[in-house]
């Protein structure tokens, strides 16, 4: 056993030494988060079916029926004197979250012939029996050791106490102090092709005896251990906290500070650059730029007015600048007076915005700069800067930079999806800041998203380095989109839809609505997320020609987001109509997305995959239900024909939606091959 599993063993120990005579024991170790409170169900449902149907399940039946397997589980389920009893009818039960890795201490009593288990991960079980062999053991296991090595069941009646380490797929199981499975792996019950699903409730299991179980403490791994199953939890760890941002696809980048009020202008004249790095491309004197403060006064801005139109775009997080390279900051930081606070609006904008993000449903992400221009302990002073350097110290500047942190991170702002850092290239950032930023960003907020940018492992503009040497979750190409996209790493296209980040009243120079809404399809097409950025006016509206594109984006995106949200990278090789988007279907079947941006212009308006050998099971555009897409193999019987309307039904992107049987099979040679 490792100290980490040792060290709630004497907790327990002194716990149940110190409260020998009380029954009821449902606080949990430091660390450890009591599954069951002890005087009542909460935490806990019935369960409809197995995990395989219950994913296959329409939302309405599933939910229909969880509401009945939860009336019919409390009628045999209770919770007396901190015991969860079961009167041996009825069937099982199982908690309403789902869990990982976890270190998971329960005990539990059975009566002479008594029957039961705990599954874990949606698979059955860890056995608990009155039997010769003895409780413990892997019961499902064909592959892998089934039986407990050794009997160390307390006899029937008494209190037995389990602890279960489930790494991955591997389990391993404490019986009363007794090891009696050694880091077996827990084979998946429901289709021993697939691995252990990633996760899954923990459920009590009903054998038609009656049982009681207490004391049951949960604690989520996350500390990575040696060698290579450490690189694989990291992996599992990493799938976990990305999983909302895979689904997202799109966001809202807002870049928004004092360098909004100056608009590209300084006394008078234009500001080469983009309008964000005013200061730097002016070498403005901090103390002049500082003469921005009196001028913030947004009084147009409207918190909830961002995100309704965010949401109308159809995107899913807003990440916003939490302070930019100048230093200024958007909500009441404690660390220094180079905020909002200072200026004549004197409200927390980011507070508005989380309190508008949290009514409206939307993620809320923070980008943050390294590279900070007025902050008297950043490192390196641009040469024109005229502030004597002092004794300026970048290890005090990391310090503070972990505070500010502390403070938008630690719940204040409610859970934040990402830390996007930028502004890490200078030679006064290091690896060994960037690793110990991301461990105080972990600390603060376990389940954050990291950008690459807060350590030293980009190339260029992109770049996340996979071998697991730099920090961060995933890469961040600017103003640029991979030709195919990143393979192995997730990643995140940010883009402006003029030529600048921060508002610039010269730039006029717009991207139109179809290259965005093909560039969204392009990105998804590959894998990534496009996180397209608006730079709010002084006054705090989103500049016209950016809420246009955005609401033109959002027409689009209500008839065809589901071609984006929830998609993975295409499957087929390059395509002349245009990309392809895909989902798993239940059954392991998959659905495509056909973005067409160039409609067939033959006289049968007839689409070719070229190359694709499974059966065709459904096929439809998307905003033209009534039409029927006749479907037909192609001549050579590799791939297949769609004749679609005349009239395509968007002009920039119209989506083909086509069901298919499997997971795409495709011929190597003539994948995307033109279509001739
Ligand atoms: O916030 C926006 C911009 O202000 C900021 N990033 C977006 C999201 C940005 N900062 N710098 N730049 C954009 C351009 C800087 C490019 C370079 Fe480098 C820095 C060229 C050389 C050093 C980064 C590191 C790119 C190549 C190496």
């Amino acid at each position: 056993m490792t100290w980490e599993a040792t060290t709630p063993t004497l907790v327990f120990m002194i716990m149940t030494t110190a409260l020998a005579t009380i029954l009821i024991c449902t606080t949990p170790p430091a660390g450890f988060k009591a599954l069951f409170n002890g005087v009542d169900l909460s935490g806990w449902q019935g369960i409809v079916d197995d995990p395989i149907k219950r994913q296959a399940m329409p939302a309405e039946e599933l939910a229909r029926r969880q509401a009945a397997a939860d009336i019919s589980m409390r009628q045999h389920w209770s919770a007396k004197d901190g015991i969860l009893h079961f009167d041996g009818k009825g069937e099982s039960l199982c908690t309403t979250e789902d869990f990982g890795s976890v270190d998971l201490w329960c005990d539990w009593r059975i009566e002479k012939g008594g029957d039961s288990g705990i599954y874990l991960r949606g698979a059955p079980q860890v056995q608990i029996w009155d039997d010769a062999s003895g409780s413990g053991g892997l019961f499902n296991n064909k592959i892998g050791a089934a039986t407990p090595l050794e009997r160390a069941d307390l006899p029937v009646g008494e209190w037995n106490r389990f602890h279960i380490i489930v790494r991955l797929d591997r389990v391993t199981v404490w019986l009363n102090d007794r090891l009696v499975v050694d880091d077996v792996p827990l084979e998946n019950y429901w289709d021993r092709a697939l691995p252990l699903f990633a996760s899954g409730a923990i459920e009590l299991q009903s054998h038609g005896t009656p049982l009681g179980f207490k004391d049951i403490f949960v604690r989520r791994l996350g500390q990575a251990q040696s060698g290579e199953s450490a690189a694989s939890l990291k992996e599992q760890e990493r799938d976990e906290r990305m999983e909302w941002f895979r689904g997202a696809r799109f966001g809202m980048f807002i870049h928004w500070g004092l360098y909004s009020v100056a608009a590209g202008e300084w006394q008078g004249s234009q500001v080469g650059g983009a309008g964000e790095w005013i200061m730097l491309s002016g070498q403005i004197q901090p103390a002049d730029y500082s003469t921005l403060l009196s001028k913030f006064n947004p009084v147009r801005f409207d918190a909830d007015e961002w995100v309704r139109l965010a949401k109308c775009a159809g995107q899913q997080y807003i990440v916003i600048t939490s302070k930019h390279h100048d230093g200024f900051c958007l909500w009441d930081t404690k660390e220094t007076q180079w905020s909002v606070m200072h200026t004549p609006f004197a409200r927390d904008i980011l507070k508005e915005l989380a309190a508008a993000c949290a009514r409206q449903g939307m993620r809320l992400c923070f980008y943050h700069s390294i590279m900070d221009w007025t902050h008297p302990d950043y490192l390196p002073r641009r040469e024109w800067d005229a502030r004597p350097v002092g004794d300026a110290s970048m290890e005090r500047y990391s310090r503070h930079m972990k505070a500010q942190l502390s403070e938008l991170l630690g719940g204040g702002y409610g859970d934040i999806g990402i830390a996007w850092f930028d502004g890490e290239w200078e030679g006064t950032w290091t690896h060994e800041l960037g690793l110990d930023l991301a461990a105080h960003v972990r600390s603060v907020a376990p389940n954050i998203i990291i950008n690459n940018r807060v350590d030293k492992g980009r190339s260029g503009m992109q770049g996340l380095d996979a071998t697991g040497e730099w920090a961060g979750d995933y890469g961040t190409p600017e103003q640029e989109v991979p030709a195919s996209g990143i393979p192995g790493i997730d990643w995140e296209t940010c883009m402006t839809m003029n030529g600048t980040w921060g508002y610039k009243t010269s730039d006029t120079n717009w991207k139109n609505a179809p290259a965005l809404i093909q560039g969204l399809a392009d990105i998804a097409s590959k894998g990534g997320n496009f996180l397209l950025n608006v730079g709010p006016q002084g006054d705090g509206l989103i500049p016209r020609a950016s809420v246009d594109r955005l609401m033109e984006i959002g027409r689009w995106m209500e008839t065809n987001g589901e071609s984006i949200h929830g998609t993975s990278a295409s499957p087929l090789g390059q395509l002349e109509f245009g990309r392809c988007t895909s989902k798993e279907l239940p059954q392991g079947n998959t659905r495509l997305y056909l973005h067409i941006f160039d409609w067939p212009t033959d006289s049968n308006h007839q689409l070719i995959l070229p190359s694709l050998r499974n059966e065709v099971i459904g096929a439809r555009l998307l905003g033209e239900t009534a039409f029927a897409v006749k479907v037909a193999r192609t001549d050579d019987c590799h791939g297949w024909t769609f004749s679609l309307p005349e009239q395509a039904p968007d002009d920039v992107d119209s989506v083909l939606m086509v069901d298919i049987a499997g997971t795409p099979a495709t011929d190597s040679v003539s994948a995307g091959a033109p279509t001739g």
